[in-house]
């Protein structure tokens, strides 16, 4: 790095799109995609119901409403938000026992032990936060539903993550396609709580910042098939790291049965393998381990070709950029 130097916001190249360079412009990078409002879809086991999507609403208020700094506003969960979240909470645990990874597991356990995973009442994003700030230094911010890629892989860059904070319908505790909080907490959160597996979330920001929007489509492919539905192998058998299986329990035992196929994890394959987000998938990448997965994901990653470098300072949670030309 001896001969970099570090340029400002007007000497990057005019092609690479605008990116956050501080923690606080997330505040302007929180655009939805709405393919999956319960407003507008009528396959939403929502969309006819009226007391759902107003509560949709009124938590989508407190997403619009956050700022950098504030600390994540508390929800009243309902009887039924809570009744939605002890019936994943429970297949869950038991599942994940057996085919969750290592890493999973351990941290599902302190968060047990912690208080904060229990059956009877959905953990607050806040107290999330801390717990992960703790461990790795990430911390949550409200999301008001499914972001642009663009958005949601910036905000790792700074070991941010978006978290909706809605609760699914209770008609469809086993599944949805779009995320909720009871996805964000039991699938992503005990992993950005392992360091390893944080260290691999915020390269993936990182490489997004100022990317081409088909090198974003790229990275948000490798995130989709790592993060969101991962395997992994672990002694001999195929583990699951996936957020979107650890949260739904009929896909995660459709993603180790004998009905879809399984690929060995190649970044420059995997990056460009087509997906659809409705309905089971039927392909699935299989890391050799989650250190392996990050080992090859940094090989292909630095052949993009952005013509500048990113490292982010924690102690002002600054994005510096440096000219490498
Ligand atoms: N299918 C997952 C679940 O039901 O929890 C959510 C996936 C979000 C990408
Ligand atoms: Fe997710």
């Amino acid at each position: 790095l001896e001969h970099t130097t570090l340029i400002g916001e007007d000497n990057i190249s005019a092609k690479n799109p605008w990116f956050p360079r501080h923690a606080s412009e997330l505040d302007d990078c929180n655009h939805l995609m709405t393919k999956y409002e319960p407003d507008l879809d009528m396959n939403h086991p929502g969309f006819a119901d009226k007391e759902y999507r107003a509560r949709r609403k009124e938590i989508a208020e407190i997403a619009f409403a956050y700022k950098y700094g504030d600390s994540v506003p508390y929800i009243k969960y309902t009887e039924t938000e809570n009744k939605t979240w002890k019936s994943v909470f429970t297949t869950v645990q038991e599942l994940t026992q057996k085919h969750a990874c290592a890493e999973y597991r351990r941290v599902f356990k302190l968060l047990q032990e912690e208080g904060l995973f229990n059956e009877e009442k959905i953990p607050q994003l806040e107290e999330m936060s801390k717990f992960m700030q703790k461990h790795t230094g990430f911390t949550l911010r409200p999301a008001a539903g499914l972001l642009t890629a663009r958005d949601f892989l910036a905000s790792l860059a700074f070991r941010i993550f978006q978290s909706t904070q809605y609760i699914r319908h209770v008609n469809s505790p086993f599944h949805t396609p779009e995320p909720d909080a009871i996805h964000e907490i039991l699938g992503h959160m005990p992993l950005l709580a392992d360091p390893s597996f944080a260290q691999f979330s915020q390269e993936i920001g990182l490489a997004s910042l100022g990317a081409s929007d088909e090198e974003i489509e790229k990275l948000s492919t490798v995130y989709w098939f790592t993060v969101e539905f991962g395997l992994c192998k672990e002694g001999g058998e195929t583990k699951v790291y996936g957020a979107g299986l650890l949260s739904a329990y009929g896909e995660l035992l459709h993603a180790l049965s004998d009905k879809p196929e399984h690929r060995p994890f190649e970044p420059a394959s995997t990056a460009v393998q087509p997906y659809q987000d409705q309905e089971y998938q039927p392909i699935y990448y299989v890391a050799e381990s989650i250190e392996d997965m990050k080992d090859k994901f940094r090989r292909w990653v630095s052949a993009m070709s952005r013509p500048f470098e990113v490292r982010f300072n924690p102690h002002t949670q600054r994005v510096e950029v440096l000219d490498t030309v």
